[in-house]
């Protein structure tokens, strides 16, 4: 498929445990995706956009260059990337909430350590070196950084370094290994990065209307919609204890003088806690419902 510069280009990670759910946010804000795992692009039949599946550690390049205009990756892929690049090259519009993950580094169980000065003078093994030296730059620490393409958590039992600097999830693949965690280098997450290189109104039109979709659905993620009913002198306490919810719609309700319903969008998750702190305070009849769209 050759580069249709009237459509965008979103950067995905192809195969990989980004790819599926980076696939989801781009359904679920209306984009109808007809390919299978095993693609390099695919065209979205109902929007004028064009995926790219390609590896993860290619996102920010493409996205810089302006190949694509959007992309999804990890902020440990990304911020290693930036570290190296005199300026910056993409913004980041919006955090995913999925891929969670910290970059730590971690020693061996026997090891005795007892703050960041036992790392002074040694070696450590990692796939993110330019993150690990800000870290070690940043506590004054001289240390040696050992760059692994990849199985990092070997490093100290194959002795080529004494402590490693990888990724954490549960942290079973590091205590599998006999190994850690000592310190924390950065907390990571996968969010959506925009390239800074201009592009035409027409592009930049579809932009917006990607833009908007997507904040849409991360903020559905977390709202619910309440309804309520309550007497006017409740009312104060009770809009006073919805979370997050701005302007709530209030009514008065037909054929019961002095009580009202009240309807409105919580922004934030809403507790069993705040459905009982609701109740006491005069609220009946509560319901809390999801919502499937909203544009903000
Ligand atoms: O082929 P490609 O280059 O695209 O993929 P990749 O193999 O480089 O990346 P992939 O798919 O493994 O991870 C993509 C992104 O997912 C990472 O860049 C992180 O942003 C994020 N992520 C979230 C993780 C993890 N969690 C994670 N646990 N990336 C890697 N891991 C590793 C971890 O280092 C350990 O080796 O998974 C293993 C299991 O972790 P534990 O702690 O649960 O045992
Ligand atoms: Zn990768």
């Amino acid at each position: 498929m050759s580069v249709d510069r009237t459509r965008l280009h979103i950067a995905l990670q192809r195969s990989g445990r980004l790819s599926d759910l980076s696939r989801d946010l781009l359904r679920e804000a209306g984009l109808r995706i007809e390919s299978g795992k095993n693609s390099l692009t695919a065209r979205a039949a109902n929007f004028p956009a064009d995926l790219m599946f390609v590896r993860d550690d290619d996102i920010p390049t493409f996205v810089s260059d302006g190949v694509c205009e959007f992309g999804i990756v990890g902020q440990n892929v990304l911020e290693e990337f930036a570290l190296g690049q005199p300026e910056p090259t993409f913004e980041v519009v919006a955090e995913l909430g999925f891929g969670k993950c910290s970059l730590r580094i971690a020693a061996p169980e026997q090891l005795h350590y007892e703050g960041t000065q036992a790392l002074v003078g040694q070696r450590i093994a990692t796939s993110y070196p330019r993150l690990l030296q800000r870290f070690l730059d940043e506590q004054g620490i001289q240390a040696e950084v050992v760059q692994m393409k990849g199985a990092v958590e070997l490093a100290p039992r194959l002795e080529i370094a004494t402590y490693v600097c990888d990724l954490v999830s549960t942290g079973a693949t590091l205590e599998a290994n006999g190994l850690r965690v000592v310190e924390k280098v950065l907390d990571s997450q996968a969010v959506l990065i925009r390239s800074l290189k201009a592009v035409d109104e027409g592009r930049a039109n579809i932009a917006e209307q990607l833009l908007s979709r997507i904040e849409g659905v991360l903020a559905t993620k977390e709202s619910k919609y309440i309804m309520l009913n309550a007497s006017s002198e409740a009312l104060k306490r009770i809009t006073d204890l919805l979370p997050g919810a701005e302007a709530p719609t209030i009514v008065p309700l037909h054929g019961r003088p002095g009580h009202f319903a009240v309807h409105a969008v919580c922004q934030e998750s809403v507790f069993w806690e705040t459905l009982q702190k609701l109740k006491a305070a005069g609220a009946s009849a509560i319901l809390v419902v999801p919502i499937e769209k909203m544009m903000l």
